[in-house]
């Protein structure tokens, strides 16, 4: 079986999942070419080198000028935050090196549009994805399937929510996710756009939207030192800084198929951790999905037999759903981190097949162009469309 060597830029949080991810794939999958873990990357030589031990990666480099040089790499993974996604992915298009991109794509529709003509200029042989890891849940992927063959009927109403409580507490600091400057947009760029994302897959483009933007907590502790494991935790100083982002944001959608879509995300939702859900209407049925709960779908369909209507619950573990044969037996339920494995999956898929795989980065375009007609139509107070590419 041939190899690819990996290099992968990152190496909390996201840069952890994918690790894991490539650890695992290929005892799972069949995939041809299966990953070598050559090198993980970071500026912090110590961090790095630990974590490349840790997370089972052959070496470290700790400038990502030399990783997409190194011969030896065929493949750059790009889980920073999104203030350095456009200048790696650029450095690695241009070294021929096929680019696995972290969501969302950029942090402004320019960087987008720059990324995107980098991906199209760098020809059919390199394969790019963006890594909207919530496609991969078997759950969804029923879900699109069930729409895209009709069972639903026609498309009426998406409506969805990505709810997280986080930062709910106002002593809780300053981290790079709340700082404009390194993540473009809070609750809009790192979680609606997953929301934005899977409506995308579902149920198609969306051609406009009106929105609003808040930011609640406006000062907070400054970060004394970057948390551990989960990412999403830190040290607070005493003194603060601003906010500079969106805590909440909110918005209405027209789809181009004429259906309409409500989209909420806020990291203040006491109680949520990680409410990732949504429910879609059609003319012949609807479907629920919740995160929390992944292994399982809820689906009503209206020609049911009278008197026995009513929402079942698929456990989508079967050898028939995708994605779960290659597990464990029927029943015997996924998590969080295998929706990496599955992109990894499709990735080296693609990379075999010659073709990117979805999300492209025409999808992270596309998905950077909403938000970005979200922020103009919060200033706006008007509905705004996406630009084009
Ligand atoms: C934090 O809000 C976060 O880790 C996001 O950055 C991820 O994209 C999301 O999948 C889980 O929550």
């Amino acid at each position: 079986m041939a190899e690819i060597g990996v290099g992968l830029v990152g190496y909390k949080f996201m840069g952890r999942a994918h690790s894991n991810a490539y650890r695992q794939v290929a005892r799972f999958f069949e995939v041809d070419p299966a990953p070598r873990m050559m090198a993980l990357c970071g500026r912090d030589e110590a961090g790095v080198r630990a974590a490349a031990q840790q997370l089972g990666w052959e070496g470290y480099e700790t400038d990502y000028h030399r990783l997409v040089a190194r011969d030896d790499i065929g493949l750059v993974d790009v889980a920073t935050p999104g203030n350095s996604h456009k200048e790696v992915v650029l450095a690695a298009l241009a070294a021929g090196k096929h680019v696995l991109c972290e969501k969302p794509l950029a942090n402004t529709l320019d960087e987008a549009r720059e990324m995107l003509a980098a991906a199209r200029a760098a020809g059919p042989g390199v394969v790019t994805m963006v890594n909207f890891n919530y496609r991969r849940v078997p759950a969804v992927q029923l879900a699109q399937r069930l729409i895209a063959n009709g069972t639903l009927g026609e498309i009426r109403h998406w409506r969805a929510v990505y709810l997280q409580d986080w930062i709910n507490d106002p002593e809780f600091p300053l981290v790079w996710r709340m700082k404009k400057e390194l993540a473009g947009s809070g609750a809009l760029g790192d979680i609606a756009a997953h929301i934005l994302d899977l409506a995308h897959f579902i149920v198609g483009p969306v051609a406009e939207v009106v929105g609003t933007m808040n930011t609640f907590i406006k000062e907070r502790p400054l970060e004394v030192a970057s948390g551990g494991g989960s990412g999403l935790t830190a040290e607070a100083a005493t003194e603060k800084g601003p906010v500079t982002v969106d805590d909440a944001t909110t918005f209405l959608a027209r789809f181009a198929s004429g259906a309409t879509g409500t989209f909420e995300a806020t990291r203040l939702a006491p109680g949520r951790r990680n409410y990732n859900s949504f429910e879609v209407n059609g003319s012949n049925g609807s479907l629920v999905f919740n995160l929390e709960r992944l292994n399982e779908l809820r689906v009503f369909l209206a020609d049911d037999p009278e008197g026995m209507q009513g929402f079942r619950t698929i456990n989508v573990t079967e050898p028939a759903h995708p994605y779960t044969g290659a597990w464990w037996p029927a029943g015997h339920i996924l998590g969080y981190e295998h929706t990496f494995v599955h992109a990894i999956k499709d990735l080296l898929d693609g990379i075999k097949a010659g073709t990117s795989p979805a999300p492209t980065f025409e999808d992270g375009f596309r998905c950077q162009a909403v938000l970005d007609a979200v922020e103009r139509s919060v200033d706006s107070g008007s509905w705004e469309k996406p630009a084009e590419a």
